[in-house]
């Protein structure tokens, strides 16, 4: 079919990440109301289709199989338009998360929730050397307030950058 040599777009991803408890969750909600993007709770996806290799005893989880995982969500990635909430993130491909081309588009495939504990910076660390350090953006939700003010600036980053090459 003639597309006029066009390439697929898609809209971005957009990684959430950072430490259990920093509000994730409560953020990648409230950004999917806004931008009506795709959330995907990766804990909830291991727990409801079982891509893990049973319960850990010792931390309390489950053993997550990251390999399961990537082939659940392979479609939905090249698709574009998910919010996705994990406290890791080293293991998803990088092109789900890569730069677009357009320098407007540069900015957040990923981004690193929270906050001012040590933890906080070995997670920046790890982002930022998993995936081109341009789009990794650090903000800080301690409030409410800081919800509202993030979902606002990434709606607003998302509205400018609506589409980026996928393929
Ligand atoms: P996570 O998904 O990172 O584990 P969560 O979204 O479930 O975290 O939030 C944990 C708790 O903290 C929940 O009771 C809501 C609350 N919370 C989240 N973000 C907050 C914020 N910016 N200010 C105040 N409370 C917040």
């Amino acid at each position: 079919q003639n597309d006029g040599g066009r390439k697929k777009r898609g809209k971005p991803n957009i990684l959430i990440t950072g430490t259990p408890g920093t509000g994730k969750t409560t953020m990648s909600s409230a950004l999917s109301e806004a931008t009506q993007f795709r959330h995907i709770n990766i804990g909830d996806l291991v727990k409801d289709k079982s891509l893990h290799d049973g319960w850990d005893d010792q931390f309390d989880c489950y053993l997550i199989n990251e390999d399961l995982v990537c082939d659940e969500l392979e479609d939905l990635m090249e698709e574009g338009g998910n919010i996705v909430d994990y406290h890791g993130g080293d293991f998803f491909p990088e092109r789900w998360f890569r730069p677009c081309s357009r320098p407007s588009n540069r900015k957040l495939r990923v981004l690193t929730n929270n906050i001012e504990c040590e933890i906080f910076q070995v997670l920046l660390e790890e982002a930022k050397e998993s995936y081109p350090e341009e789009i990794v953006v650090a903000v800080s939700s301690n409030t409410i307030d800081d919800i509202d003010r993030n979902v606002a600036t990434l709606t607003d980053w998302n509205r400018h950058s609506p589409s980026c090459k996928q393929t």
